[in-house]
């Protein structure tokens, strides 16, 4: 009797955590998915400024995209064929936050308005 009660209280804890958690931080999280095949397909994602963006690279063939940089924000991260990677930022001004391969020959960017 004991342990189901406390595996109960438990589970009602964590749904009542999990539930608070998701009211604020993912809220207006805007999210996209970009192909990596050598090169990103698309290469364009338009977002509004000043609120999350979570971009998933699922990578088919990165070919030269060893990893996708975003210079401008100092953000790097390697890519692996067959697996997604998910990049987490916040444009928070209007613009253009361009990214690339290492070596700048496949280009992208986030138009944030
Ligand atoms: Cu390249």
């Amino acid at each position: 009797m004991k342990p189901t009660l406390t595996i109960l209280a438990a589970i009602a804890l964590l749904a009542g955590a999990s539930a608070q958690q998701s009211k604020t931080p993912s809220k207006g999280v805007q999210k996209a998915t970009i192909v990596v095949d050598n090169g990103f397909k698309p290469d364009t994602i338009n977002v509004k400024a000043g609120r999350p963006v979570q971009i998933t690279f699922d990578t088919k063939h990165k070919a030269c995209i060893s990893s996708v940089v975003f210079a401008g924000m100092n953000l790097k991260k390697p890519l692996t064929d067959g697996k997604k990677t998910v990049v987490t930022f916040t444009p928070k001004k209007a613009g253009t936050y361009a990214f690339a391969c290492p070596m700048k020959m496949m280009k992208g960017k986030v138009v944030a308005k």
